[in-house]
């Protein structure tokens, strides 16, 4: 097991509904280090850019029209085997089906307000990650 990074980004529902304060909590308790940390808002351009993987998936247009509908909270995230462990935190897509505790268990609503993302691979954790931050951001 190594020491790995993660990216992650608390959806606007989330913000929206009060629960930026809990969910960084529950990331650091389960032992995430913070690298990066920003609060900021992406234009539909930019969420488009981001989510440019899921072009031709049907619900493209919906997701980056919600990713652009209010500010969101990006974070690069340090932990053994972050990927993985960050994915157990969150839990499944649809939140009807994440696993009791897991943050979209507790704070997501439905499958597009989903409360937060995970990265699915070190590659797109390295790609996301420089998507918003930059070298002299990182601690
Ligand atoms: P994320 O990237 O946000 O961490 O979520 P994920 O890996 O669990 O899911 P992914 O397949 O990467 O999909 C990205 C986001 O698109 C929305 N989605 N909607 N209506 C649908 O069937 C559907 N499938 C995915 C979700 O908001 C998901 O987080
Ligand atoms: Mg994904």
């Amino acid at each position: 097991m190594t020491t790995n990074r993660t990216f992650t980004m608390i959806k606007p529902d989330a913000v929206a509904n009060g629960h930026m304060g809990a969910i960084l909590n529950d990331i650091i308790s389960a032992g995430f280090k913070v690298i990066a940390l920003k609060y900021t808002k992406l234009s539909e351009e930019s969420a488009g850019k981001f989510y440019e993987v899921h072009k031709e998936r049907p619900f493209y247009k919906d997701l980056v029209s919600f990713m652009s509908s209010g500010p969101i909270v990006a974070a690069i995230l340090e932990k053994d085997n972050a990927i993985e462990e960050f994915r157990k935190l969150i839990g499944s897509t649809n939140p009807a089906e994440a696993a009791e505790g897991t943050i979209r268990n507790k704070y997501a609503k439905s499958i597009d307000a989903n409360a937060i993302h995970g990265s699915d691979s070190d590659e797109n954790a390295e790609i996301e990650g420089n998507f918003f931050f930059s070298a002299d951001e990182r601690f």
